[in-house]
């Protein structure tokens, strides 16, 4: 292959016109777009690159070295047109952030995980499943004969931050998409994609045979349906030469799978990957099983998969979340990564914030998603953590090492919902190329290149952003509490709400009576702590040496339990409710003390929208310590904020949303702000 590279004069030009925007304020008629990436043409077809001849196998098919030449001209070389973008795009973020000093030295840079991929869960009638930006960017309607700017203009912010593939459907997935309608449509977002190294997949729906075919039977033993899924991947491939592959979610709420015949995961997973194999494709399979009847749901991906280690095909990845419940904003990483050892895995994040107040709240992900990659399994001893395990380190398998992120991005002017919200797509890209990445450098990067390089804006900023996921882990569930939420969208509190299913309530998960509170997953209890390896297993299993962030998730504990404060468990929930609600209050004040260097259009909306956030946190505050103060008994210490609804108020409001929508902040219950 031959080495190419780009020289400084592009550079120069390019990082220019990001320069520009630093420090300027937008116009008042902003059009809300404000991506990070500035106004930067597709450097692959930039004039000033040459090719050399050496391949470099340091640098692979995706990584970059910049390094100055005689006349002190900073020069990308690459293996490869994405290692020059990458490059580029690289060379672009130094000159935004007032880093190009950071050239002084040779820089080397190669991707972490070799598959980063966004999961979008669109679905062809363009809602978005868990979407609270806007309606799908995905026009089905309108394709293949129409196309939007917008489609590229996703490329090229995901080639910014490395991203190298995307699921363009729902995990839910509408088996539609894979007759040779839609396929056509996809096959235009392909071509647009294709030059800035993104590739497409697709969700497959596993009883497409049946649906499209009119098969008896979608078994995956079956020889028509083996057949069958050859010859659609054969055509997949004579319309999307580098199609990616597929995502499948499977025998999960509702959805068929291979169980539907008495048939194993892997079953299911294998005769996709061998339709996949000869094009190089992958499948991508996801551990997100949990059934009505079981008494812990967090044990049963384990249980699960566990039996079936060693029996998938090279080319599939076990997709599983970070955590072992649903995407709640804190959770113990999810044991199956530490118990797989034979089998490629790879961590599904959520960057929608189905769990974290929709796009009505600011609340900065990375902090939670590294929380789970730096964490130790100890599977293979100390510093076998989940990020070396999704690379491939610690089993030598790095050839399939993968990271998913479920999108937070729809038609919506600003792209996410909330501006803020755009930091988590940037940090989940950043993550996926660097795990090492601090959640400081990226936000500081982000906030650099969407805003001003302004320090008087960057610091206070940061720090707003750098709290916030803490503040919504103690304004919605502190100290290990979980899916305390309303069924209604998973968006406000709704500690009694009832279901269909057990494990939809949220009292599956508290456990709140007059004993106590939390869900006892020790020896005595479901026992999941076994699914943690030592020195876990046992620290988690000790109330006293649990750490509190979590003791509620592994311990039922009385309401008087002496916390390590000193106080009892009911004073430590109302404090550190407390501390959420104070905290979200002051991002109010920080946002407005920085009025001067945002345009009041971006200004306006996040102020608005902070607001709402503070009064959030106080409905969750009231009505999960009302609901609980039932079987406590307790009061609410005189010096915290006091209620401002009582519990029947609270438990008749009716929030009516489906799972596409966020609320408008006007229909949601009044406070007022001290
Ligand atoms: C796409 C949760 C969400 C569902 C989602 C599911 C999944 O249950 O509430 O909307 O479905 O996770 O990840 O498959």
């Amino acid at each position: 292959m031959k080495m190419k590279r780009i020289i400084l004069a592009f550079a120069v030009a390019t990082m220019a016109m990001g320069m520009q925007s630093c420090g300027q304020t937008r116009p008042e008629n902003n059009d809300g777009h404000n991506l990070w990436l500035g106004d930067i043409t597709a450097p692959v077809n930039a004039p000033l690159k040459e090719k050399l001849s050496k391949y470099d196998s340091q640098l692979g098919d995706e990584g970059f070295r910049i390094r100055k030449n005689d006349k002190g001209e900073a020069v990308i070389y690459a293996n490869t047109d994405a290692g020059l973008m990458y490059g580029t795009y690289h060379l672009k973020r130094l000159g935004d952030c007032g880093d190009l000093s950071k050239l002084d030295k040779e820089i080397v840079e190669v991707p972490a995980f070799r598959y980063r991929i966004l999961n979008h869960w669109d679905n062809p009638n363009l809602t978005v499943e868990r979407g609270y930006a806007g309606k799908s960017l995905w026009k089905w309607e309108e394709l293949p004969g129409k196309i939007r700017p917008e489609y590229e203009e996703y490329a090229r912010a995901n080639a910014s931050i490395g991203i190298n593939g995307t699921v363009l459907n729902n995990v839910n997935a509408d088996p539609c998409m894979l007759t040779r309608e839609y396929l056509e449509k996809v096959k235009v977002l392909a071509d647009i994609f294709r030059p800035y190294n993104l590739k497409v997949y697709l969700s497959l729906n596993f009883a497409a045979p049946k649906h499209l075919a009119g098969l008896k039977t979608s078994d995956p033993l079956d020889k028509d349906v083996i057949k069958w899924w050859n010859d659609k991947v054969a055509e997949i491939y004579s319309i999307i030469p580098d199609f990616g592959g597929f995502l499948v979610k499977a025998n999960s709420e509702g959805q068929s799978g291979p169980q539907d015949y008495g048939r194993t995961h892997a079953d299911g997973a294998n005769m996709i990957a061998d339709a996949l194999k000869p094009y190089g494709g992958i499948v991508m399979w996801r551990a997100f099983v949990y059934a009505a009847e079981s008494p812990d749901r967090a044990n049963q991906a384990v249980e699960e998969f566990m039996p079936l280690d060693g029996q998938f095909r090279d080319n599939v990845i076990i997709q599983i979340k970070n955590g072992p419940i649903d995407f709640q904003p804190r959770e113990p990483f999810s044991p199956l990564f530490g118990q797989l050892e034979h089998t490629n895995v790879m961590a599904e994040m959520q960057i929608t914030q189905e769990y974290l107040g929709h796009s009505n709240h600011m609340v900065y992900l990375h902090p939670m998603w590294k929380e789970c990659l730096d964490s130790d399994t100890y599977q293979k001893g100390e510093g076998s953590t989940v990020a070396a395990i999704t690379l491939g380190k610690v089993h030598g398998n790095t050839k399939y090492s993968a990271i998913a992120g479920v999108t937070n991005i729809g038609d919506s002017i600003n792209w996410c919902g909330h501006h803020m919200a755009q930091a988590n797509w940037y940090a989940f890209g950043r993550m996926a190329w660097n795990p090492d990445l601090s959640s400081e450098q990226i936000v500081d990067e982000w906030i650099k290149q969407t805003f001003t390089a302004d320090k008087k804006f960057v610091e206070p900023v940061a720090k707003m952003l750098l709290a916030s996921r803490e503040a919504c882990v103690k304004y919605e569930m502190p100290l290990g509490l979980h899916h305390c939420f309303s069924g209604a969208g998973h968006y406000g509190p709704g500690p009694w709400d009832r279901s269909s299913r057990p494990d939809w309530e949220p009292a599956y998960y508290h456990k709140a009576a007059a004993d106590g509170i939390g869900f006892n997953r020790t020896t005595t209890g479901s026992n999941n702590v076994s699914q943690y390896n030592e020195p876990l297993k046992s620290i988690y299993n000790n109330v006293e040496t649990c750490p509190d962030k979590l003791i509620l998730w592994f311990h039922h504990l009385p309401w008087d339990y002496k916390m390590k404060s000193g106080r009892t468990l009911w004073n430590e929930l109302c404090y550190t409710f407390q501390e959420g609600i104070d905290e979200a209050r002051g991002f109010i004040g920080t946002w407005e003390s920085v009025e001067k260097y945002v345009d009041p259009y971006r200004y306006g909306q996040v102020h608005e929208k902070l607001i709402r956030q503070a009064k959030d946190a106080i409905w969750w505050r009231d009505a999960l310590m009302l609901y609980f103060q039932q079987y406590s008994k307790m009061d609410i210490p005189a010096d915290c904020t006091q209620p401002q609804h009582t519990l029947d108020e609270l438990r008749r409001f009716r929030l009516r949303i489906s799972n596409y929508e966020t609320p408008a902040l006007d229909k949601l219950p009044e406070y007022t702000l001290e």
